[in-house]
């Protein structure tokens, strides 16, 4: 895609995303449908397959040729990275959208015969967005964002995933201690923007492609080190436990999973 393609390309899904904004703060005040998937913790309300079924439509109008890998199932199935693909994940972090009204995010991401095109995450009630790509360079919102400062673990805030640390999985805890402090978001997309704009070193959940597309692609065009943790190579397709970070923050990182 050329410069003008991916302009009006950023454009059409900024515009997508101020409806999303709206309506989803709309619809927290009204009375919501919140179901379980795979266990007591794992919800979804209408309002997930409400935006991901609007995103759908967005994207057929759009680029009627595209696959969607969308979490709530609205898309298609998706078996391969070949020609353009859209992953959508449309509450992200829908614990805290129940509980909280606040602290969820909104994620969209494109790839092109497996390659990254372009991508966008918005902290919901914030419309705070971060987006862009490796040819477009990376916004948050207006502002371009420059690589980040090459910080390391010991200087720098950790974001982990809960489960895991409280499981102790993966050398969350070690990890955990070895940073100057660490925090939980409960939301990829949330979690992401903490890390894209520079105020933690690092990001480290077990993700399914939803959730970790958008914040990869924009990951490694701003200069961070993407990767999965156990060092399985990164497949768009599969879930892992991905980790984002500084280049010296993912080696720090890297040497305590060594040292375990
Ligand atoms: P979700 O809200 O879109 O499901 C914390 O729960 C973070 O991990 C959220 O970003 C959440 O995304 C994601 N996540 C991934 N797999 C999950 C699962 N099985 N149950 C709950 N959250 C999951
Ligand atoms: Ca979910
Ligand atoms: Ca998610
Ligand atoms: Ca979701």
């Amino acid at each position: 895609m050329n410069e003008a393609q991916l302009k009006k390309l950023d454009q059409t899904v900024l515009g997508w995303l101020d409806t999303v904004h709206d309506t989803v703060l709309k619809r927290v005040t009204q009375r919501m449908r919140v179901d379980t998937k795979a266990g007591h913790r794992d919800l979804v309300t209408n309002v997930d397959r409400e935006t991901e079924q609007f995103y759908v439509d967005a994207i057929r109008r759009f680029d009627p040729k595209a696959k969607i890998l969308g979490e709530e199932g609205f898309g298609d199935a998706v078996n391969d990275m070949a020609g353009r693909v859209w992953f959508v994940d449309p509450i992200d972090g829908t614990m805290n959208f129940v509980k909280q009204q606040a602290e969820f995010a909104t994620m969209l991401a494109l790839y092109e015969d497996g390659q990254p095109v372009m991508a966008w995450i918005m902290d919901v009630v914030n419309h705070d967005i971060v987006h862009g790509g490796p040819a477009y360079g990376v916004y948050h919102n207006d502002t371009p964002l420059a690589t980040p400062k090459d910080t390391g673990l010991a200087d720098g805030l950790i974001i982990l995933s809960g489960a895991r640390l409280l499981y102790e999985q993966f050398g969350f805890p070690e990890v955990a201690k070895a940073a100057l402090g660490f925090r939980v978001y409960g939301s990829a997309g949330i979690s992401y923007l903490h890390v894209l704009t520079g105020k933690a070193v690092g990001y480290a959940s077990n993700m399914k492609p939803w959730d970790y597309a958008a914040g990869t692609l924009l990951g490694e065009a701003l200069g961070f080190k993407v990767g999965k943790i156990d060092d399985q190579p990164m497949n768009m397709l599969i879930s892992g436990t991905v980790l984002v970070a500084t280049q010296q923050a993912y080696s720090d990182i890297m040497a305590i999973e060594r040292d375990l």
